[in-house]
């Protein structure tokens, strides 16, 4: 009777514990449970994103396949070889040639694997097209954006822009699964061009043409926004992306034609002097 206390005690503590996780999962509505299973990954809006999430979801499996061996095995010595009493010392080994031509070659050949796919990743993701369909300059400047849709067809060949301020953050218009290509500039400092749904983020860095190429795929609005601390505004640098049919982006790019958004604007003289940064006199 004495033992059976305790193995009860332990069943009860295990059926709780179990009822509780229980009950915590089925308190998540479907959305949160289809967002746990992408690890709170942002649903893709672009062909290439799945790409990128397979990567992350597999570089998470890998990950936590060494953490529980890892910490199993921390576990198992811990216990199985601790100190048993004050006088005896367990067996005290310094070198172990195989264990440590195995913890050398382990970590290396899964650097090797990780590097493998990622290339794959990026192969697959960073490729810029023969033929694209679109193309857009992104401008990253202190402390907004400013996007380009060049060489329109619908409007003649001209290039528009879609302007942004601090005050007043930008669109950026996108048509559904036609193959963008994007041309990051920045007339200041290095900004990063991250629209969270497209599991994708570049740096935008002065004096260098940093481009990708992508098909968004899916009709939405989503937010994008600068991930790299860029100054005192940084965290005003927000934009959205709405990717659209190409008739109403023909019919955005005749507007901004009507606005007077006509040419390649690149930032630069005006950004210091943007609406919502007049009181510390458009210093940085
Ligand atoms: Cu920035």
């Amino acid at each position: 009777m004495g033992l059976e206390l305790p193995k009860r005690v332990r069943r009860v503590a295990v059926g709780g514990l179990a009822v509780s996780a229980l009950l915590f999962v089925s308190g998540c509505s479907s959305e949160q449970t289809t967002e746990l299973k992408r690890l709170a990954q942002p649903v893709s809006a672009t062909r290439e994103a799945p790409h990128i999430h397979d990567l992350w979801m597999w570089s998470w499996l890998a990950a936590m396949i060494t953490g529980v061996i890892v910490w199993g095995l921390i576990l198992y010595v811990a216990i199985r070889y601790r100190r048993r009493s004050e006088s005896d010392v367990p067996v005290q080994t310094r070198y172990n040639l195989p264990i440590e031509i195995f913890y050398t070659i382990a970590p290396v050949m899964m650097v090797i694997v990780f590097f493998f796919f990622t290339i794959k990743t990026q192969d697959a993701t960073l490729h810029d097209f023969d033929h694209p369909d679109q193309n857009v300059t992104v401008v990253g400047q202190q402390w907004s954006w400013t996007f380009n849709y060049v060489d329109e067809p619908a409007i003649g060949g001209q290039t528009v822009y879609d302007p942004g301020t601090t005050a007043d953050p930008p669109t950026l218009w996108l048509v559904k699964d036609a193959k963008t290509e994007f041309h990051l500039f920045s007339p200041d400092v290095i900004h990063s061009f991250w629209v969270p749904a497209f599991l994708f983020k570049m740096d935008v860095v002065p004096g260098r043409d940093n481009h990708f190429g992508l098909v968004p795929n899916r009709i939405g609005t989503y937010e994008g926004r600068c991930a790299e601390l860029c100054g005192v505004y940084h965290s005003r640098m927000l934009f959205n992306v709405n990717v659209t049919t190409q008739a109403k982006f023909d019919a955005h790019l005749k507007s901004l034609v009507d606005q007077g958004f006509v040419g390649m604007n690149k930032g630069g003289s005006q950004v210091s002097e943007q609406p919502g940064l007049e009181t510390n006199g458009g210093q940085e």
